[in-house]
């Protein structure tokens, strides 16, 4: 690893502390050398707050070393007046002599502008070190900008032998069958916390009647969205409980209700690409698809997804809805205690 890379790693692990609070913003770390000593360190937390270099400046004690030291940056400075000021600026003004950049910022307003005002201001710029790694760290945002929609992780939990939870019903009451232990439904929430929106379809939301929020671990409660084609969820169910902001996609309208948005989609159409557009335009950059069966594999067969999570529990159903079919390319798979979580990516 050499020196630049040292220090964009560095870049890395500060952007990561903004994990699931910076949205729509990207994670972005940023740390000022001087003699191969790190004299300020920064990373963005929340959208509307000072961006990384603005906080790596303000940490460097003495002012004066700016002049003569490298700032590195995980993502390219921005040029752009938003609700903050160009990062690009305050390094021209600083009169930092050296930038080195992680990779492009993908957002139209900045793409390689930032990069050029630095060159004209007479500024050293190298671009490009640790490139995938600094991609990999904003891969909801890279994914939003550069498709046009947020970037889909699919979850699930299966039986040994592949099937979905069953439903006991004991007289009338109707109850999930967890096929989980308690630390991957935990991790589940904290999963929640790290994405914009969560999405279910209709069945789900009439078998379970989930509240969808992150409940077990401390962070946001993603937007849910709920596919509901024909209004049969009930009005009563916790994801109309006001409590955080709900999409709704329907083929009618219903009287609007406090936090929840109705969205009118053509069901003789495609919806997935109709979803993804209503979704993109809301600026929602990541959603986590919890279910059904149907809700999932119709992602899986249109391709459209870049990360799946499955959990594989210890029991056997022998019978049961059929858990969602995907090819096992590109697997990762971890021991949560005993469930096994398998872990894929899609890079087509
Ligand atoms: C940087 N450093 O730490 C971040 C950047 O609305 P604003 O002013 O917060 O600008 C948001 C945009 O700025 C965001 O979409 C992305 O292009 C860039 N984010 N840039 O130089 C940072 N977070
Ligand atoms: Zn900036």
């Amino acid at each position: 690893m050499n020196i630049h890379e040292k220090y964009i790693k560095r870049c890395i692990e500060l952007a990561q502390n903004g994990l699931g609070t910076t949205y729509p913003n990207p994670m972005v770390g940023s740390v000022i050398v001087y003699e191969d000593q790190i004299i300020g360190e920064g990373w963005h937390k929340k959208a509307g707050e000072p961006h990384a270099e603005v906080n790596a400046v303000r940490s460097v004690k003495d002012k004066s070393l700016l002049k003569k030291a490298t700032i590195y940056v995980s993502l390219e400075p921005c040029s752009h007046f938003g609700k903050t000021p160009p990062c690009c600026d305050l390094i021209i003004a600083n009169k930092i002599p050296n930038v080195v950049v992680g990779t492009v910022d993908p957002n139209e307003k900045v793409a390689g502008k930032g990069i050029l005002k630095l060159i004209e201001a007479g500024a050293n710029v190298t671009v490009g070190v640790l490139e995938d790694q600094c991609n990999e760290l904003n891969k909801r945002f890279f994914t939003f900008h550069k498709k046009k929609r947020p970037y889909i992780i699919l979850k699930w939990a299966e039986s040994l032998d592949g099937f979905l939870a069953p439903e006991k019903i004991t007289g009338q009451e109707r109850k999930p069958i967890w096929i989980t232990n308690p630390y991957s439904r935990q991790l589940v929430h904290k999963w929640r916390t790290e994405e914009q929106a969560i999405l279910v379809g209709t069945q789900t939301v009439v078998d379970d009647n989930p509240k969808l929020n992150a409940r077990d671990w401390d962070g946001n409660n993603p937007v849910r969205v709920v596919i509901d084609q024909n209004n049969r969820i009930e009005e009563n169910s916790f994801i109309f409980d006001n409590t955080i902001k709900t999409i709704v996609f329907s083929k009618t309208q219903k009287p609007s209700k406090e936090n929840t948005q109705f969205e009118i989609i053509d069901f003789e159409k495609n919806i997935i690409p109709q979803i993804l557009d209503v979704l993109y335009q809301n600026q929602i950059q990541s959603i986590i698809i919890e279910g059904g069966r149907q809700t999932l594999q119709s992602f899986i067969d249109e391709n459209i997804w870049d990360e799946a999570r499955i959990f594989i529990g210890k029991a056997n159903f022998e019978n049961g809805t059929k858990a969602p079919f995907i090819s096992k390319k590109h697997t990762i798979k971890t021991n949560i205690l005993t469930d096994e979580l398998i872990q894929l990516r899609n890079y087509d």
